[in-house]
């Protein structure tokens, strides 16, 4: 393909998505995409992708989902790509949301034939260091987990209350759906592309935050083989964290939804 500018007319008119892309394919290596779903983000953007090309990762994509971010977010992201043809911008006008993005940018992941798809925050809370780790695992397994709490992981989130916070949903979710893995609510993840095609995305019940559960239930029940790999947590650099207390219940009664519905 070429490296040139791109509008993918068929995303932008189903969920009225502006879409920018430059894609260069590389037939010796597979496709990564690692998609960052972004909102008010941008302290954090820039220095994030620069981070992740300096991996020097062969055949890397990086794919911001911006939900029109008032501080400019996607602004800046359409700059970086005029010089990083590696980049694409998924900019939603409307639907706002962590999950619809997370949605949207799958979709997006696999229209541009992504052989993997990388999921992580804007905010270094998920350091890309970590990258090269998940994408060497993924070698062996579907799904891989950054994991706060396998041996050699740590969460260093804001303090005490939010820990704890983390605890309960994590301890509770694994009960609730049966899932034996230890860090169910990390959102820096890996995927096969299969994972991605086979988990009924048009069929999610999340528009939130909650998402990142229903995906690993979904590939957890469909059979795919998940690993976890240590990651040190750390609190966001910049930044307001956009999960309250509403994000907090909408998780909540999601994980049921998800149970009662799979009984
Ligand atoms: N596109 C989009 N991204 C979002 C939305 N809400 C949060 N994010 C992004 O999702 C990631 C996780 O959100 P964050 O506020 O860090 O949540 P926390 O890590 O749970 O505190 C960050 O990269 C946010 O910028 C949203 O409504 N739409
Ligand atoms: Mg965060």
């Amino acid at each position: 393909m070429s490296g040139g500018l791109k509008i993918s007319a068929n995303i932008k008119s189903a969920n009225n998505i502006k879409v920018t892309n430059n894609t260069n394919s590389d037939k010796n290596h597979p496709k990564i995409m690692v998609m960052i779903p972004t909102y008010n983000e941008k302290e954090n953007i820039v220095h994030l992708m620069q981070s992740i090309n300096a991996l020097n990762v062969p055949n890397l994509h990086i794919l911001v989902v911006d939900d029109n971010s008032p501080d400019g977010t996607w602004k800046l992201v359409k700059e970086y790509s005029k010089t990083h043809p590696h980049t694409h911008l998924l900019h939603r006008t409307k639907d706002k949301g962590r999950g619809l993005a997370g949605i949207a940018g799958f979709k997006f992941a696999l229209s541009e034939g992504a052989d993997i798809i990388v999921e992580m925050d804007a905010d270094f809370s998920h350091h890309p260091k970590y990258i090269p780790k998940l994408l060497e695992t993924i070698k062996t397994c579907d799904v891989v987990l950054g994991s706060r709490f396998v041996k050699g992981g740590k969460d260093l989130d804001r303090g005490f209350v939010r820990q704890t916070i983390t605890y309960l949903a994590r301890n509770l979710i694994r009960i609730i759906l049966g899932i034996s893995v230890y860090d169910c609510t990390s959102g820096f993840r890996c995927f096969r592309r299969k994972v991605i095609e086979s988990i009924g995305l048009d069929d999610f019940i999340s528009k939130g935050p909650e998402i990142v559960q229903e995906v690993l239930y979904n590939s957890y029940f469909k059979g795919f083989k998940i690993k976890e790999v240590p990651i040190v947590f750390m609190d966001r650099r910049q930044g307001e964290s956009t999960l309250g207390i509403q994000a907090m219940i909408d998780g909540f009664i999601m994980v049921w939804k998800l149970r009662l519905r799979n009984i």
